[in-house]
């Protein structure tokens, strides 16, 4: 079979309360979801795969069905966030116009709503939670000229039963093949906030166990890599001239034990690299720490989302606003950037003043950078759910949404105390206040290290000002 992976164009995501200048044009990652299907199809099956990253270049439909006709896969495999709905629905009927006999649909929004997927026009198949075993199997079934009805891990059908767990390539991660960056024009990707150098992401564990309640990350197990796996893909991407890397665990730091080893592996196999990691902030130590800086650990982000006791038990984020400012003052000593990420718009947030705190903590805490979300509560979440129970949310937009993806769809913010308008305005002076201050413009003055560095910077942070 020829398997074409595909990320569609973020034309039609769903509206979040992001300015656009913060969303756009800072970062192009790569898609490491697909590459990671690729990999196993092609060191585990005979069927020929590409990778169609229709985001890197934001083609426009009509040039998507031109690439995908003069390719001519028989399967087309589309990855699916939720807020980009609408256009993986409107990729899988390119791909079936263009002559893709069969299209599967898998992902985060798969994982989360997997009947509603299989009921969208054009779907043959889709796939809940880990793509790589199933998406074997499913084209080997094509292959063969079976339907693909009763394959572990898929659903053909609505009236299919839900498959209740991941079905998982092996138990143990270090069995996965190294995923080999150039399946896809690995060169072109970046973060703004990284050094300029080529970049990708790794992932080396899998879930996270804590139960934050506006994340639908918990329900999946916990796993991780050995730090000896970690680091041979981090080699294969290095003799690749890849200097730069973004390790996108949902949590990196759920044992410090496993970071230091990883720290003493890089260290011990003498890898340069530059690397930046999510964390929580509990467990932080300055051993820790010291010991990431020397294995090339640049930036940590954060999820703070709120500074008070109050915001953080009822986003039940397991943490205290002293281990926040503990963690922030000991990587700030060490010389390890922070990104901080903060929530408006939470239910505890109920005057501008309390906004207004949660935006001057932000100054207070001193990251290197900062990203102000509005709170948007998403299906398959805790808050989802307690906001439906206390009338605050609405069932109805969501699952019209899901069955049916409209292009002028906007989710629901948690409206309790603020109108959408207001939530939006006050965001706006969330980025204005952070960014608008001489000790930040200045403290990245003295971090630019090239001309190129420079350039990124300066045009991020115009982006940032009209914003
Ligand atoms: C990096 C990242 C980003 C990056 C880049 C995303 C990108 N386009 O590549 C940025 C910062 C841009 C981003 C933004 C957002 N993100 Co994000 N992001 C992630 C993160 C941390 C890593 C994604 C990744 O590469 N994972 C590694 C791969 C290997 O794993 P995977 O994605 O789970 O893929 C496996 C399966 O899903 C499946 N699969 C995936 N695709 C396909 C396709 C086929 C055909 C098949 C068969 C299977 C399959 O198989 C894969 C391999 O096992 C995840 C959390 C996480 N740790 O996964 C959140 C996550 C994907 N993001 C999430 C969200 C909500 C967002 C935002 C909406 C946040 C916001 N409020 O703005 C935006 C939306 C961006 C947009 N416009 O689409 C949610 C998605 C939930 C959902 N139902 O859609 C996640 C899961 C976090 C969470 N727990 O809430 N994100
Ligand atoms: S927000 Fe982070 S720490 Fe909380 S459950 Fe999700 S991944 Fe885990």
């Amino acid at each position: 079979m020829r398997v074409m992976l595909i990320r569609p164009p973020a034309k039609h995501t769903v509206e979040s309360e992001v300015p656009e200048a913060v969303s756009a044009e800072n970062l192009s990652y790569p898609p490491l979801a697909l590459m990671a299907i690729a990999q196993v199809l092609r060191d585990f099956s005979q069927h020929e795969v590409t990778i169609l990253d229709a985001q890197l270049d934001d083609l426009d439909y009509d040039v998507m069905e031109a690439k995908i006709r003069e390719w001519k896969p028989d399967v087309v495999g589309v990855t699916a966030f939720t807020v980009q709905l609408v256009d993986v629905l409107k990729t899988v009927q390119t791909a079936k116009k263009a002559g893709a006999k069969y299209a599967v649909v898998g992902g985060p929004h798969v994982s989360d709503f997997p009947r509603e997927c299989v009921g969208l026009p054009g779907v043959d198949a889709v796939v809940k939670g880990e793509g790589q075993k199933p998406m074997l199997d499913l084209c080997d079934a094509w292959a063969r000229g079976d339907t693909a009805k009763g394959i572990a891990g898929t659903m053909a059908h609505p009236d299919d039963p839900v498959p209740e767990q991941d079905v998982y390539f092996s138990n143990n991660l270090d069995d996965y093949p190294v995923i080999d960056r150039t399946l896809v024009d690995y060169k072109r990707y970046y973060d703004v906030m990284g050094k300029g150098g080529i970049f990708t992401t790794l992932i080396s564990s899998r879930g996270c166990p804590y139960r934050c309640t506006f994340c639908n990350t918990p329900r999946h197990r916990y796993r991780v890599s050995s730090p000896g796996r970690v680091c041979d893909e981090i080699k294969a991407c290095l003799d690749l001239g890849i200097e730069e890397f973004y390790f996108v665990d949902d949590t990196f730091n759920i044992t410090n034990q496993r970071v230091i080893d990883l720290c003493d592996e890089i260290l011990e196999r003498g890898l340069k690299l530059r690397w930046t990691v999510r964390f929580r902030v509990k467990g932080v130590t300055r051993e820790l720490l010291e010991k990431m800086k020397a294995a090339g650990c640049q930036r940590i982000q954060f999820g703070v989302e709120q500074g008070t006791e109050e915001g953080l038990l009822r986003l039940k984020k397991d943490v205290t606003v002293r281990e926040i400012e503990s963690a922030f003052r000991l990587c700030r000593e060490v010389g390890i950037n922070t990104v901080a990420y903060f929530m408006i718009g939470t239910p505890v947030e109920r005057s501008r003043d309390d906004v207004m705190d949660t935006i001057a903590y932000s100054i207070k805490l001193d990251p290197d950078f900062v990203m102000f979300n509005v709170l948007t509560p998403f299906p398959g979440t805790t808050l989802y759910d307690e906001g439906l129970r206390d009338g605050v949310l609405d069932l109805d937009p969501w699952t019209q949404f899901m069955k049916n993806p409209r292009e002028d769809f906007k989710a629901q913010v948690w409206d309790e105390h603020f109108s959408r308008a207001e939530l939006r305005e006050m965001l706006d002076i969330a980025y204005k206040k952070f960014y608008w201050r001489p000790k930040f413009v200045a403290r990245n003055i003295t971090q630019i290290q090239s001309p190129r560095d420079f350039m990124r910077k300066a045009s991020a942070g115009l982006r940032m000002l009209v914003a």
